[in-house]
């Protein structure tokens, strides 16, 4: 099989699929893929020389005329140059607003069949995004006019199938996690940074917007403390992160509560702790419950979304319904006070996510996707086209 060249374009921040774009670029480079970022900054992950891996900065001038510098444009011309520039064989996109539109011009720019179009849904790019009606329309027709489109979850494929009706295959493709580097391993040291030993250390990680349910994360843990000794580990930063320090602060809890802020090297947090809780509203995925789970910690996580793709209740963690205050509380009390149920549920969520979820058994999925799309003769016959 000749290793394609792959441009791949993702928000750069810390969100998951900014993670797993990038995740997936750097697999695929040590498998012999070369593979070129088109981003505004360099994804996280990849600050250090990686053979096979390019970066490519889309740069927005600005104008006074503009009230906004037209991302999309530019991101489309910079795809475009470096396509003709490196030979790429595929653009996959990562989030479909707006970077598949990106794509979809670089495309019309580059002629017929000189590249390959490949949209990974994540998440609110379908359920909230891109339903609002001055993405709608769009969407819907990048797409349509992506020539392979996956999503993260069967959960969000289904979504995207009833809101856009858009007469297409989706293949789900699951999120993935490197159980390399996300590994059980308790390090005492940065644990102590955190909680005494005989406390019980609850973490949550989120880039705390309304769809996180951050409010559910401090009534859950105020529950909790009232129960046992108990620290909580707020990681990430975003727009509800006031209303939260707000209602740690109202039950006199904020002494309990440690902020890193929007870290990098979760690898390193995740281990130490005893449980995860992420009561989203909904999640299509939930990327953080599925490397806690790497890491050998359970997780109390939503049953709105896709988690229950791989969070089998009571067998390797926990769903509850993101209002479900009580039965959230109610399993991980259970977990805590009893540490054979969390060492038997933590071994369970370790070897499943390691498992079906590992890197090696994903990136497959997608190298396998990309020769299919490339195979000479046999575009068009994989992906139902919506005519
Ligand atoms: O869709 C978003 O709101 C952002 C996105 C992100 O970049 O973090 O999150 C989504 O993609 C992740 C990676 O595939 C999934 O793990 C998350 O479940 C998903 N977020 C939501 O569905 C709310």
């Amino acid at each position: 099989m000749r290793m394609p060249a792959v441009g791949i374009t993702c928000y750069p921040s810390q969100g998951g699929s900014g993670v797993v774009a990038s995740e997936l670029g750097l697999h695929l480079a040590r498998m012999g893929c070369e593979i070129h970022f088109i981003t505004t900054q360099l994804p996280f992950r990849l600050e250090n020389y990686h053979q096979n891996i390019f970066y490519h900065p889309v740069e927005l001038p600005q104008y006074p005329v503009f009230q906004h510098a037209p991302y999309t444009l530019s991101l489309a011309s910079t795809m475009h140059d470096v396509a003709l520039r490196c030979g790429l064989d595929i653009l996959h996109v990562h989030y479909a607003v707006p970077h598949a539109a990106g794509a979809y011009l670089a495309r019309q720019m580059l002629g017929p069949e000189r590249i390959k179009v490949v949209t990974t849904l994540h998440g609110t790019d379908i359920t909230l995004v891109g339903q609002e009606p001055s993405y709608f329309p769009i969407t819907r027709f990048l797409i349509q006019q992506s020539d392979a489109v996956t999503a993260v979850s069967g959960f969000l494929r289904d979504e995207t199938v009833r809101v856009f009706d858009c007469g297409r295959d989706i293949q789900v493709i699951p999120n993935f996690v490197d159980a390399r580097l996300y590994t059980p391993g308790r390090d005492d040291a940065v644990r102590a940074r955190f909680a005494l030993p005989d406390e019980k250390l609850l973490v949550h990680a989120s880039n705390f917007r309304k769809v996180k349910n951050p409010q559910a994360v401090v009534e859950v843990f105020a529950r909790v403390a009232a129960a046992m000794p108990a620290r909580l580990l707020l990681i990430g930063d975003g727009p509800e992160m006031p209303a939260v320090r707000e209602a740690l602060a109202a039950r006199g809890l904020t002494d309990r509560v440690s902020f890193p802020g929007a870290v990098t090297g979760l690898e390193d947090l995740l281990p130490v702790c005893d449980l995860l809780l992420l009561p989203s509203l909904h999640e299509s995925f939930g990327l953080v419950a599925l490397e806690a789970m790497a890491c050998g910690v359970v997780a109390v996580a939503t049953s709105r979304g896709g988690a229950g793709e791989f969070i089998h209740d009571g067998v390797n963690g926990y769903l509850r319904d993101p209002e479900d205050l009580d039965g959230m509380t109610a399993a991980a009390l259970a977990v805590l006070g009893d540490d054979g149920l969390r060492q038997h549920l933590a071994e369970e969520a370790r070897r499943d996510a390691a498992g079906d979820f590992g890197a090696p058994c994903v990136v497959k999925k997608y190298l396998e996707l990309y020769d299919r799309l490339l195979a000479p003769g046999d575009l068009r016959s994989t992906f139902v086209r919506d005519g």
